[in-house]
Formats: structure tokens, C-alpha cells, sequence
């Protein structure tokens, strides 16, 4: 539950900390589910002769690593959504009970409900990220969810339809963010402040000279801690310079009946209080939503996930 001075500080600077949102044996369970994907995934390609290391030697941390020195994606394949770019009807992706039951999880709902009011959509703009060591990263890494983020905000990274939308992110820590380790950094909203020019560069950012980056506020949370913040705060993370993985979710929820930005993807309610047998329980028709709208979209011309261009003047 928010204190009145927490829900007064959302609504003035765009962004709120909350430790000890999601219970302990929820994030164990994630991890457990994301521990079994790996071992799936790490076991064919060391069948293939692509990761050398032999599984039982590697903890989930160490095939990681392996995995993605030796150029092998598990990204797309852990990720809650689909890829921005083109889809096909066999693009990998992760929908499980552990991840569903966090994305429901009541005590993260309640927060939301404080903020948004009790008819809850979750969004489908959602995903993993899974940070390595710096020091590891290929030269060429140019993915948000791999290496550090750029100043963006997520109502600029959603498309036109949810520019009045009303929407919160929720990024949740798995492992202990920190400023070392590449946590998330903001920046207080001002009052009047509308939709910044982006650019679609290697990643879709705001425009040189409309972010001042002197002001960035780190913002370090435990594990199972959450930020709240606001669609129009900008925010980009850290860079990890620790030897180990930065493990977060970002989810989203808007009020039902909005759009949600993203509307050739998935959504559901999450929680309604008016209709609370309208509530999604059932994890598998989640999943089979999302494989729906694969197999949709790979038979379908490839709909852009933003507004922005690369040659706006402001991009030069
Ligand atoms: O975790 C990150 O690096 C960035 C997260 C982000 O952009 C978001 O949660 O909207
Ligand atoms: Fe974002």
C-alpha cells in the first residue's frame, strides 16, 4: 500500500521506489521457470557443438555467459512479448505460470490500483532483460534489453493510439539493481512536459539537447523492489560494470478500455473490481494468446512499434 506522501510524490516528479512489492517465493519462482528454459535451450546448443562448456559444470548465470559469447540468442527466447521487427511463425518467446503469477502478483496490483484506479489492463509492452557484465558485451550490442538503455519514455516507445492512455511502468528487480551493476536512472518529470522528440537510432531515444543528463537520478532498488513511473518520464539505465547479470522485468498496465499502444498485441485484464470475473486466472490463455497473434503477424506486413525516423531534423 502507498502512503498519501508516496502517491503526492508519483504525481509530482513521475516516479516512486517501492521496496518489498513482490514476495520472495514469487521471484524464486520466476527464476526457477527461467532456470529451466536456460537448461532447454543451453542443452541443444551444446548438442550442436555451438556452447562447449558442459551444462552441469554451469550454474544460470555461467550458460548465460557462455551462451552468449558463442553467439547463441536466448534473449527473443525469455522474452514476454514479441520483437518490434519481423515476426515469424516460429519466433521463440516465453510464456509461463511463474512469470504470469508475477505479472498478477496482488501486491503489485494493489500499487498499481493506487495509482490508476481498480479497472487494470495488463499491457502487452512488456519484457525481460537480462544485462551482462559490460565487459562481455559484443562490440556490435546494440539491444536495450542486453546492454544499457537510452533516455527514452515509454509513452514515445508506444504508438500515437495511447498518447492519452493512462499507464504506469513497473519495473521490477530480480537481482539487487545498483548504480554499479547498470540500475535504472531518471529523470523528475517537469509539470508541463508532453512527449520529447525521439530519434530511431540504434535505439529509439530522445533527440540530442532535450535531455539534460546532468540531472539523472540513479535510482538502486533490492531485489523484489519495484519503480513506479509515469509514461512521460524519461529514463535510460546504467551501464553494467559489475561481473555479474542485472535481472529485471518491465511490465506495464493502463486503464481498461484505453489502448494500450500495442494494439496488435495481446492484452487482458488484470484486475477489475467492477467485473472481477472478467480477470485472466488461466496462464495458458495467455500463452495462447500471444502464439495467436504470432501466427497472425508472421502471415500479416510488419507493423512498426513506433512514430520516430532517423532523418527528423533534430536527428542530424
Ligand atoms: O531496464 C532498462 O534498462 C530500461 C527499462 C525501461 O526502459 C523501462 O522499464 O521502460
Ligand atoms: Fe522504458
Amino acid at each position: 500500500m502507498l502512503n498519501a506522501q508516496q502517491i503526492e510524490q508519483f504525481n509530482r516528479d513521475g516516479y516512486l521506489v517501492v521496496p518489498d512489492v513482490v514476495p520472495a517465493d514469487v521471484l524464486d519462482r520466476v527464476k526457477a521457470e527461467y532456470a529451466t528454459l536456460m537448461e532447454t535451450l543451453y542443452a541443444d546448443w551444446h548438442a550442436e557443438g555451438r556452447v562447449k562448456t558442459p551444462p552441469e559444470t554451469l550454474d544460470f548465470q555461467g550458460k548465460l555467459l557462455e551462451a552468449y559469447k558463442a553467439g547463441c540468442d536466448w534473449f527473443q527466447p525469455m522474452d514476454i512479448s514479441l520483437p518490434g521487427d519481423e515476426i515469424a511463425p516460429d519466433t521463440p518467446f516465453h510464456f509461463g505460470p511463474a512469470v504470469f503469477d508475477l505479472l498478477t502478483a496482488p501486491r503489485l496490483l494493489d500499487l498499481v490500483e493506487e495509482l490508476l484506479g481498480p479497472e487494470l489492463t495488463s499491457n502487452p509492452i512488456q519484457h525481460v532483460r537480462l544485462k551482462p557484465p559490460a565487459t562481455d558485451l559484443n562490440a556490435d550490442e546494440i539491444r536495450a534489453h542486453i546492454t544499457a538503455t537510452d533516455w527514452h519514455q515509454d509513452r514515445a516507445v508506444a504508438l500515437e493510439e495511447a498518447d492519452e492512455t493512462r499507464m504506469v511502468t513497473v519495473w521490477i528487480a530480480v537481482t539487487d539493481a545498483t548504480v554499479e551493476n547498470g540500475c535504472l536512472q531518471v529523470q523528475a518529470q517537469t509539470p508541463d512536459q508532453g512527449i520529447l522528440p525521439h530519434c530511431a537510432r540504434t535505439q529509439t531515444g530522445i533527440a540530442e539537447g532535450f535531455v539534460d543528463e546532468t540531472t539523472a537520478l540513479p535510482l538502486p532498488v533490492e531485489a523484489g523492489g519495484v519503480v513506479l513511473f509515469h509514461p512521460l518520464t524519461p529514463h535510460a539505465s546504467l551501464t553494467n560494470q559489475t561481473d555479474g547479470f542485472r535481472w529485471s522485468f518491465d511490465i506495464r498496465y493502463n486503464v481498461t478500455g484505453e489502448p494500450t499502444g500495442r494494439s496488435h498485441f495481446p492484452d487482458f485484464i488484470a484486475r477489475s473490481r467492477a467485473h472481477p470475473e472478467t480477470e485472466l486466472r488461466d496462464w495458458t490463455v495467455w500463452k495462447t494468446s500471444w502464439e495467436t497473434a504470432r501466427a497472425r503477424l508472421a502471415r500479416t506486413p510488419h507493423i512498426p512499434i513506433h512514430r520516430w525516423s532517423s532523418d527528423a531534423p533534430y536527428c542530424a
